[in-house]
């Protein structure tokens, strides 16, 4: 049987094609043509091999910056290296971002790394069904490590663990108190710490807040505390160290995380497909509720909508 475009794509990305991986990255990140099918082929054809490290944190924090470093580091040990950046700044663009390609820019030219900005479309705080997706198309490409930048912090941002191996936070001297960092939630999600800018005056007091913020858990579950200057390579032995420190455990962890993360997406893939059909019908639904002076509920108009939704691929 003549094989689809699509797997003609996908044998090409296999075979290692810089210029097919990026093409259909877009396909998948714009919805294009076809983007469904190629996403079941790069599910299908994903390997587990790369070690997958995602870094979150708030905006500005040094997240890019320490991506390059880190590029930098793994690139001195052989490794290849993908990296997927979530630029927030740009949500309409859903495009490359200049500021990332700027501090990221050095390797720009090396052949062992590759380098994608997508937009945070769709993305409420977290990782986005578009960088979900398009993280399975790294995993058929055989990196060796993949790194995928996002923003937030809190409880948004439980689900990107189940997406990656290590979740780095990293936070800066100034961001709230360990209080505000305890309600954020994001005690649970981080396996290691990074107190970037540690060049401010107040980063040893910040440390401190964020080491005493862990005071409740037993001292062999704490996670790693990591201070860096990322704009200086300061601290960058140290955090590649307690990386592979906690990769054995989190690797030990990855049937568990596979597990919740098919659930979560069958969960949104439902969820999206729904919001999809339903769209439209809810304003409409949405009037009639308003404009009954509340005879006809919400519920009563979301049952029907439910009812009526057919679940056959359009
Ligand atoms: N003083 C200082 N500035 C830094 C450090 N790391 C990054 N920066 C600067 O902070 C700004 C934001 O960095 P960026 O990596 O874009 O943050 P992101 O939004 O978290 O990706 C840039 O101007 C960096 O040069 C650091 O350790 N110390
Ligand atoms: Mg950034």
């Amino acid at each position: 049987m003549e094989k689809s475009n699509m797997q003609k794509l996908m044998d090409k990305i296999l075979s290692g094609d810089r210029r097919a991986f990026a093409q259909g990255i877009s396909v998948i990140e714009d919805r294009r043509k076809g983007w469904q099918e190629l996403l079941n082929e790069a599910y299908k054809n994903m390997n587990d091999h790369a070690l997958i490290i995602g870094i979150t944190g708030p905006g500005g924090a040094g997240k890019s910056t320490l991506t390059d470093k880190i590029i930098t580091e793994y690139r001195k040990l052989g490794k290849k290296v993908g990296v997927i950046a979530v630029d927030p700044s740009s949500p309409f663009s859903g495009g490359a971002v200049l500021g990332d390609r700027v501090r990221m820019g050095a390797h720009n030219t090396d052949a062992n790394v590759f380098i994608r900005s997508l937009g945070s479309r769709g993305c409420i705080g977290g990782i986005s069904e578009g960088t979900k997706r398009v993280l399975y198309l790294f995993k058929t490409f055989d990196f060796d490590v993949i790194l995928v930048e996002s923003l937030g912090v809190g409880q948004d941002e439980t689900e990107i663990t189940n997406f990656v191996d290590v979740t780095l936070v990293a936070l800066v001297p100034g961001f709230g108190d360990s209080i505000q960092m305890a309600k954020a939630g994001i005690q649970e999600i981080g396996d290691i710490f990074i107190v970037n800018k540690s060049d401010h005056p107040d980063a040893e007091l910040f440390t401190n807040q964020l080491k005493f913020s862990f005071g409740d858990m037993p001292i062999e579950e704490r996670p790693p505390i990591i201070n860096t200057v990322a704009s200086e390579g300061k601290g960058l032995d140290e955090l590649m160290e307690a990386i592979a420190g906690v990769v054995p455990k989190e690797y030990a962890r990855r049937e568990e995380k596979t597990k919740r993360r098919i659930h979560i997406e069958i969960e949104s893939e439902i969820l999206e497909k729904i919001m999809d059909t339903a769209r439209d019908v809810i304003g409409q639904k949405a009037k009639l509720v308003f404009d009954s002076e509340n005879k006809i509920t919400p519920y009563d108009v979301a049952a029907e909508i439910i009812a009526g939704i057919s679940f056959q691929e359009k």
